[in-house]
């Protein structure tokens, strides 16, 4: 089983969210419809077992709400400040660290000329897989490979550079636990991912990919509601959260928080 969370760090939209990177042709983001998608996905942490660290909005970083990128923490053991990719992300990671200091004691960097935005990288228990794209490079997957290794955990890497419609490993696939996983049709059958199940995203909702398992629930987009169906009779309890406002900047639910 994945450890349960019982902490996520956040940081609500800045009135600079609009200005962040974006490929989606989905028009702007009403930034005050973000403030509320977000406090509702905030509500949702908490009501699920998650104390959160609310981080203060950062106008000066327009993608600063997408924290995930920041950081990547293996829950109970250290943590790893990332290097993104996009160099108008850089500056985000300083805020990261005293957070994360508060809970962790182990902390590493991946350093130049790595790039890694946490994204990339698709948890499953003592198995990470991670991403190659336009943000995460080679020396950045190795160098975080290397660290986990240190922890004793295994990691594959995923080219995602000439799938379409994904601007991170995430956007298009994450595992619900070690043997079962959610992906987009262009990753099923990546080599990557053969002793996993996987259950497969129709083309049509692609954008729902992108869930995240917390303690004994499973977030997920709102408005796909053939994946929601695959998921209910699975088993899986269901947390539909409204995400329009997140998915005009390319950002899916697991980016706004991290988890532990
Ligand atoms: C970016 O392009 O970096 C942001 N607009 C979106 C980042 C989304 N992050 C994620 O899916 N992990």
């Amino acid at each position: 089983m994945f450890s349960r969370f019982t902490h996520a760090i956040v940081r609500p939209p800045a009135r600079s969210f609009a200005d962040g990177l974006t490929t989606a042709s989905l028009g702007a983001p009403d930034v005050d419809r973000a403030l509320e998608q977000h406090a509702a996905y905030c509500r949702a942490l908490e009501q699920h077992g998650c104390t959160l660290t609310v981080l203060p909005a950062d106008d000066a970083h327009p993608d600063s709400t997408f924290v995930e990128d920041t950081v990547l923490v293996l829950p109970g053991r250290g943590a790893i400040l990332t290097r993104p990719g996009a160099p108008s992300r850089e500056g985000e990671v300083t805020a990261m660290l005293a957070p994360i200091a508060a809970h962790f004691s182990d902390i590493a960097t991946i350093n130049a000329p790595g790039t890694l935005d946490a994204g990339d990288v698709c948890e499953a228990e003592a198995l990470v897989l991670i991403g190659i794209s336009h943000r995460t490079n080679d020396e950045g997957a190795r160098q975080l490979a290397a660290w986990l290794s240190t922890y004793g955990i295994a990691s594959r890497t995923i080219d995602i550079r000439d799938v379409p419609g994904i601007l991170h490993l995430k956007s298009g696939l994450v595992a619900l636990d070690r043997r079962v996983a959610v992906a987009i049709d262009a990753l099923a059958t990546h080599p990557a991912l053969h002793d996993f199940e996987v259950i497969r995203v129709a083309p049509s909702e692609n954008y729902a990919a992108n869930c995240v398992r917390v303690n004994d629930v499973v977030f997920v987009a709102e408005g796909f509601p053939i994946l929601h169906d695959t998921l209910r009779a699975r088993g899986y309890t269901l947390v539909p959260l409204a995400m329009q406002e997140f998915e005009k900047m390319d950002g899916g639910l697991s980016c706004l928080s991290v988890r532990f």
